[in-house]
């Protein structure tokens, strides 16, 4: 297992679309081990390949306390979306930092494969289904801070300039 290296914000590449995953191969459960390595050594609570760089349709989750509830989500669609939508404050590694409220639906049906490529579905509320749509949102290119005002964005693409330049 690896570390990967963590995009930060305003790097381009966060803004690629990543494709749907057609082989789910030992490749591919290579790169859900990496991903999931990096996430717990960054203390988040999920991470899409799109942070690091792999443009496939690759997300990994785990919300719980006790940091040994992986959920691998791999080709994810929302089939459901709950009418009332939620304010609820988010971070993001690729973001380090900076935490601030997005409205979002406040529950979601997922489908999506596993590393085995079988079919499953997931019905997600709290943070669960916050992290979903967050996760899923990097995987179009979108990083959280679009949903801020843009004086908010002008601000945080300058801070996190000066942190990058600061630890180069
Ligand atoms: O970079 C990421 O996409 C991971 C991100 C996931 C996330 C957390 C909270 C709301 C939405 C998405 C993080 O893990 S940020 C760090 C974190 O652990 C955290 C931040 C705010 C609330 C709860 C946890
Ligand atoms: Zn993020």
């Amino acid at each position: 297992m690896a570390l990967l290296p963590i995009l930060h914000y305003p790097d381009p590449r966060l803004g690629k679309i990543a494709k749907a995953v057609s082989e789910f191969d030992d490749r591919l459960r290579a790169l859900v081990a990496n991903l999931a390595q990096t996430m717990y050594d960054a203390n988040g609570v999920g991470l899409a390949a799109t942070q690091v760089d792999v443009h496939q349709r690759v997300i990994v989750i785990d919300t719980s306390d006790s940091r040994d509830q992986l959920q691998v989500f791999i080709n994810p669609r929302i089939i459901r979306a709950s009418p009332n939508r939620r304010l609820a404050e988010e971070g993001c590694l690729s973001v380090p930092g900076v935490y601030d409220e997005v409205e979002r639906p406040d529950g979601v049906t997922v489908e999506a494969e596993d590393e085995r490529g079988r079919t499953f579905r997931v019905d997600a509320e709290e943070l669960l289904a916050i992290c979903i749509q967050h996760e899923m949102d990097h995987l179009t290119g979108k990083v959280f801070v679009e949903y801020l005002s843009q004086l908010k964005q002008t601000r945080i693409r300058s801070r996190m300039r000066k942190l990058d330049r600061a630890s180069a």
